[in-house]
């Protein structure tokens, strides 16, 4: 029988403003998760430090809140260690294109089969709402002592430029959607990106849930097709994709904008270089024998210091 989403809900009370647009996101986590019938034993759930970050203490799974911007790496040591998991981030847009920005192209190189969730409120939420990397320039949310000097990143044409392999933007208050992407971004074999816009309507007093819905539209109402399966309609496709990305202001796209079926993972890369991985990565290996840890610190250090000391008398 397929699991109910009240099954991933944990006991935690959940500490967000009334009104945030992550109940909207964990909600669709918590759907997309059960219709895939993922046992929460297989989850890890990777937040970073924000208020979406929380995420990690209302989804039952065996997570992990890494420090600041650091999520990403975090999850993918996880994930290498362990191939068999399924590794979801969540994490704001500052943790995730500000101070983790570095870590948010490395990924995509890569194409780790993780799953990127932003979510993208365009403040720094749990901090008292500064400009986050994706506030639009000349934009004056109520924090600020005036309007935004600094130009937004653009996630989607980051992550496209990083090599990410499925790029999707969802809206936060249309759960029913976005639990379809998340869906899907889970499903794919390689990087992942959903980028939720969300409102904060504690401290984004600009882009409001109107704001949005006066101006979002789905791709698929110009059926548009994500998938690309060859390198030569890679090339093809991807003005066509990186020119839909950049389309912001009165009309916003929302839906997958790419899914890219001609690059592997990171883990069947390593599986060429290292024959025998996937069916014995490092987290099947033993560490210890009768409690004994296989790795014997004292004998290095005697091979590579004591005996040089020694003999250099
Ligand atoms: C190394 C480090 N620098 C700064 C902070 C302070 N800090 C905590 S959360 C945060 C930003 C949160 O914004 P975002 O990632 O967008 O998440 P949100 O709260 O909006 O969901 C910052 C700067 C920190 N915890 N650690
Ligand atoms: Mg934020």
């Amino acid at each position: 029988m397929a699991r109910s989403f009240l099954e991933y809900k944990t006991d935690a009370w959940v500490q967000w403003c009334p009104g945030c647009g992550d109940f909207g996101i964990l909600n669709a986590i918590h759907r997309a998760l059960a219709e895939l019938d993922i046992d929460p034993r297989n989850l890890v759930v990777v937040g970073g430090i924000g208020c979406s970050g929380r995420t990690t203490f209302y989804v039952k799974g065996s997570n992990l809140h890494a420090l600041h911007g650091r999520a990403i790496p975090l999850a993918t040591g996880v994930k290498l260690a362990n191939p068999r998991l399924k590794v979801v981030i969540a994490g704001g847009d500052g943790d995730l294109l500000g101070i983790g920005a570095g870590h948010f192209v490395a990924v995509g190189r890569r194409n780790v089969d993780i799953t990127v969730i932003v979510f993208d409120n365009a403040v720094y939420g749990l901090t008292k709402g500064q400009a986050a990397p994706t506030l639009p320039s000349g934009v004056k949310t109520k924090a600020l002592p005036g309007p935004n000097i600094q130009d937004a990143v653009n996630p989607l044409l980051l992550a496209l430029a990083s090599g990410y392999t499925f790029i999707a933007r969802g809206y936060a208050y249309h759960t029913a959607q976005l639990k379809e992407m998340i869906k899907a971004a889970i499903s794919h074999r390689g990087t992942a990106l959903v980028d939720v816009l969300q409102p904060c309507p504690t401290y984004n007093n600009v882009m409001t849930n109107q704001w949005y819905e006066e101006r979002v539209y789905y791709l698929e109402e110009e059926e548009w097709d994500p998938v690309v399966k060859t390198p030569e309609e890679y090339r093809r496709k991807v003005p066509l994709i990186a020119a839909k990305m950049l389309e912001w202001g009165d009309r916003i796209p929302l839906g997958v904008f790419l899914k890219d079926e001609t690059k592997e993972p990171f883990e069947e890369r390593l599986e060429r270089q290292m024959p025998g991985y996937m069916d014995n990565p490092p987290s099947s290996r033993p560490i210890s024998v009768d409690g004994y840890p296989l790795a014997d610190p004292w004998k290095v250090f005697e091979e590579k210091v004591v005996k040089k000391v020694e003999a250099s008398y």
